[in-house]
């Protein structure tokens, strides 16, 4: 049957991953170890893709019409420019945020930071890191497109392309068509600690004051921290760091982490054969031993821009690199998935009771109970950004979620 329909319909298919496949590639950068595994596993996707196609499951997604994710520097300066002008506009639209619980939430932008920083903890655990933050994303990338006219998809950061020099790179450069550029000097920032590793800091790549230049620099930081990473940021007024409290964007543009994320690394983590496996070497647990930059890639792209808000794993989102960061991440996972996607596409982490998302009364406290031994029962709750769906919906990116979600990464 699927040697069948893959003969048939091979020719459409053909036509369409040619269109895709035309991508613009900055020559600049040679093509790495984990973009080489990527083309390899399309045939593997194109199959899949095939077999949901012929049982119709596929929600009308195609690879023809899905949506092409692409790394920043293979924008156009354009494409670039539209990006952030479109993130600009998110943060002049008014919050929709309850003025009640965030009062310091000021823009549509602010509404992503507030949800983020009060479900910190559910986002992140073991069954709701991948497709949780795989929801986020497009949810802020159809923000983007249906309230700011953006009309691209959300970028991705390659990080092994700017490991080495992440300051004079199309990403963190500072010029019109970068994200901004470092911070001002701090020198009572001095990195951030990593309890249980060696080396156990990630030093300060010299940066860690405010952001002076690029399209951010005068971007308004208002919610927390939460969790401060300077001495120098002011305290917000609530406890809970939902309070109104204006400062600028502060960066720490950081060598010493991006290093941690290089090519090599990716693939590493991209051959293991277990979501426990590709999960905790994701988090760097156990710490790598004889690596200098032993954090795990989830740690080492958000210390590639640090600080207020990038380095607070709570208002994180407040720094627009977290958005590309974890645009890599969803990446890394989809190129896991596809290696074996009938057995790798609804892994879900971590053997026995599995946590829920609290404060979620969609489903019931029955339903709640069941998620906790059932994956396939469990919820993604972003309370007020978007309505509730299930978690396997969002762990297939080509169909999931009645086929809203319908993208691929180049
Ligand atoms: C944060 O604390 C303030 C003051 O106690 C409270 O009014 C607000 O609802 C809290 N916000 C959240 C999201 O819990
Ligand atoms: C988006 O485009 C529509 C239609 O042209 C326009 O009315 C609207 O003001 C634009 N929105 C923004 C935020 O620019
Ligand atoms: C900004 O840097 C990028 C990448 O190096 C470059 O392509 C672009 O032309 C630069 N833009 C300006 C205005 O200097
Ligand atoms: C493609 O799928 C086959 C069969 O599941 C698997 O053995 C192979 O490793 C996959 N190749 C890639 C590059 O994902
Ligand atoms: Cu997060």
């Amino acid at each position: 049957m699927r040697t069948m329909w893959s003969s048939i319909l091979l020719p459409t298919i053909l036509v369409g991953l040619i269109y895709k496949f035309a991508r613009v590639r900055n020559g600049y950068y040679p093509v790495d170890i984990v973009e080489k595994l990527r083309d390899a596993t399309m045939p593997n996707v194109t199959a899949w893709m095939n077999k949901k196609i012929a049982a119709s499951t596929n929600n009308k997604c195609t690879l023809e019409n899905a949506a092409v994710r692409k790394e920043w520097s293979d924008l156009t300066v354009p494409e670039r420019e539209e990006y952030t002008r479109a993130v600009t506009c998110l943060t002049k639209l008014p919050a929709t945020a309850s003025k009640i619980k965030f009062p310091g939430a000021v823009s549509r932008y602010d509404d992503f930071v507030a949800y983020h920083m009060t479900h910190a903890a559910q986002l992140h655990d073991n069954i709701h890191l991948f497709a949780a933050h795989k929801y986020y994303v497009w949810v802020f990338e159809q923000a983007l497109r249906n309230e700011c006219n953006y009309t691209g998809y959300q970028p991705y950061m390659n990080y092994d392309r700017y490991a080495q020099d992440p300051i004079n790179s199309p990403l963190f450069n500072g010029n019109a068509s970068s994200l901004g550029g470092n911070g001002a000097p701090d020198p009572t920032y001095r990195g951030i600690q990593q309890a249980g590793r060696t080396p156990n800091i990630i030093k300060s790549g010299g940066g860690g004051g405010c952001v002076t230049e690029g399209p951010f620099k005068d971007m308004l930081i208002s919610l927390g921290p939460v969790s401060p990473m300077a001495k120098n940021i002011p305290p917000n007024p609530l406890a809970n760091g939902t309070g109104s409290n204006p400062r600028c964007l502060r960066r720490d543009v950081n060598r010493n982490a991006a290093m941690g994320a290089t090519a090599d690394r990716m693939y590493n983590l991209l051959m293991e054969k277990s979501i426990d496996g590709f999960y905790n070497k994701l988090l760097g647990n156990p710490s790598p031993k004889n690596d200098p930059y032993p954090w795990g890639i989830h740690t080492a792209g958000h210390y590639i821009a640090g600080l207020d808000p990038g380095g607070d794993p709570s208002t994180s989102p407040g720094d627009p690199a977290f958005y590309f960061h974890h645009g890599a991440l969803d990446r890394l996972w989809w190129i896991w998935q596809m290696q074996d996607p009938d057995t790798r596409l609804n892994a879900v982490p971590g053997a026995g009771p599995m946590p829920d998302m609290p404060g979620m009364n969609h489903g019931g406290g029955k339903f709640r109970r069941q998620s906790q031994t059932d994956p396939s029962k469990a919820m993604i709750d972003l309370d007020f950004l978007a309505p509730p769906i299930k978690l396997f919906e969002a762990n297939d990116q080509l169909g999931g979620n009645n086929g809203l979600f319908c993208y691929i990464y180049v």
